[in-house]
């Protein structure tokens, strides 16, 4: 049997644990009302399982901790920002770096770099802080993600191409001149963690390179993508996800990073320009709102961890373990029926809230309602990506429309093994059992911009106080003949 075929494992043993408690069926009431029913605004004391993010959540490996130690924290020229660039420009290819304090930084400093007030900024669907970005620079996005994108059960390998006809009639009726470029997120999240394909960035490229509109890669999980790629589309199998990686940065202008993603770090990003004008011009930005352009956001020490997690987070091991353990929470659930969005997505495991609670209309949102399930019945914590992430269109003062409405199963790195997996896999079983007691919630307060981070809800009814699935009561085997010797 060759290894391929072989189950997969994750490629490290555990050195250091964090001990994690199960709280009360009645904390957990008390603790969901204290956080006014939002998961951002529960306390990580009072979960058991953190499902809420990927992001910054990842274990650091003992190469990392050592890399840590090396810190050079001096003002200016720290060694570790020139380890950083040299293991950007390796693996990335991309040769000008700015530091950031995470993802958002770095599309702060690109918005501000590149839109002007009147542009347009086509995407392969929204992320609600790239998106908030290009608004406050005067942009606006419009989204060119093919259709299958916004249809949970459409099995296309590839949900995150852009449509090339979209973006062309978009070219034509607003003129290259307002496009300053094509955002392009590699396993694009609000969509499931779906991946584009090689052959849908060849064909952007041509496209793009025809009417001199840039192309920025949103890299945060290109590396996952990568693994999508080598896995999925015809003629890359033989390729390691490095070389592939590559090739994707290769036909596109430059980057924006979260590196509390793929690069298994807690904090950190970047922004990566092959222009060497812009570059300087990011220079500048970054002196105000961020720090010197040799750290950044980012203390030397945390430079160091991210270098070295680049190094670890493109073995190809690392990626088919980390894949690998999503893919399997997504099949227990599809096994048992459960409605999720296939293919099964790369950093998560998402729930189709409109069939799972399909009596709950969608303005009581469904989505939200689902993650106060999964926490009230196991201490499970994870995140709305539906009507509430979608936000309000300031003109209209109506939600922006979604047709996803979804709950984010998110997999921390090299975090969680395969029996809490199991623990996630029952609970939502149960809760999908248990689905008709649940209802749905009221908005009571919204803040203007990205309000799912702290909206507060209220349920409809008081169904969270009697909320309850049914559990079958463990038992030794072995007690009843106990109960008949003694
Ligand atoms: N993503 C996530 O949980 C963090 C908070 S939710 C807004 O998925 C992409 C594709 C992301 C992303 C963050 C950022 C911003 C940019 N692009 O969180 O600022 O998924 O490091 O990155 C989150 P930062």
């Amino acid at each position: 049997m060759s290894r391929e075929q072989r189950s997969w494992a994750e490629p490290y043993k555990i050195k250091v644990v964090e001990p994690i408690r199960m709280t009360t069926r009645e904390r957990r009431n008390k603790a969901l009302e204290e956080a006014h029913f939002n998961s951002f605004l529960l306390r990580s004391e009072d979960i058991y399982i953190d499902l809420l993010t990927d992001s910054g959540t990842s274990a650091m490996s003992d190469y990392q901790w050592a890399g840590m130690m090396m810190g050079d924290e001096a003002y200016a020229g720290s060694k570790n920002f020139y380890n950083l660039q040299d293991k950007i420009e390796k693996y990335y290819g991309y040769p000008y770096v700015v530091p950031t304090h995470q993802g958002r930084g770095a599309e702060h400093l690109l918005a501000q770099l590149l839109i002007k007030p009147g542009d347009v900024i086509p995407g392969n669907m929204y992320f609600t802080t790239t998106k908030v970005h290009q608004e406050l620079a005067g942009g606006t996005f419009v989204d060119v993600i093919i259709e299958q994108a916004h249809d949970p059960t459409s099995l296309h390998p590839f949900k995150g191409n852009i449509d090339i006809g979209k973006l062309k009639d978009l070219i034509y009726k607003v003129g290259a001149a307002r496009i300053p470029y094509v955002n392009l997120q590699a396993c694009v999240n609000m969509a499931g963690g779906q991946p584009f394909s090689l052959a849908n960035l060849k064909e952007l490229r041509q496209l793009c390179g025809q009417f001199g509109i840039k192309i920025i890669l949103d890299a945060t999980r290109a590396m996952e993508n990568a693994w999508f790629i080598k896995r999925r589309e015809p003629g890359q199998s033989k390729r390691s996800c490095a070389e592939i990686l590559y090739e994707i940065c290769s036909l596109t202008d430059g980057c924006i990073m979260s590196g509390k993603k793929d690069l298994l770090v807690n904090m950190g990003g970047f922004l990566a320009l092959r222009d060497e004008k812009i570059y300087g011009k990011a220079c500048e930005l970054v002196v105000i709102y961020e720090g010197l352009h040799t750290y950044g956001g980012m203390s030397g020490r945390d430079m160091e961890a991210m270098a070295r997690g680049i190094e670890e987070a493109i073995q190809d091991d690392h990626l088919r373990a980390r894949i690998g353990q999503v893919q399997y929470l997504g099949q227990k659930l599809l096994d048992a029926n459960i409605p999720i969005v296939e293919p099964i997505g790369g950093h998560a495991v998402y729930l189709d809230a409109n069939r799972f609670l399909s009596h709950i209309p969608q303005n009581e949102f469904p989505a939200q309602a689902l993650t106060c399930a999964l926490y009230l019945d196991f201490g499970i914590r994870t995140m709305e990506r539906g009507l509430v992430s979608a936000g309000r269109n300031s003109k209209t003062g109506q939600h922006h429309p979604s047709q996803l409405e979804l709950v984010r199963l998110t997999i921390p790195r090299r975090v969680y093994t395969q029996a809490h997996m199991d623990v996630v896999a029952e609970t939502t079983i149960a809760c999908h059992h248990a689905r008709k007691s649940i209802a749905g919630l009221r908005m009571t307060y919204e803040p203007d911009k990205l309000r799912f981070f702290q909206a507060h809800f209220q349920p409809i009814g008081s169904w969270t106080n009697s909320f309850s699935s049914e559990y079958p009561i463990l038992q030794d085997p072995l007690l009843e003949l106990a109960n008949t010797i003694f």
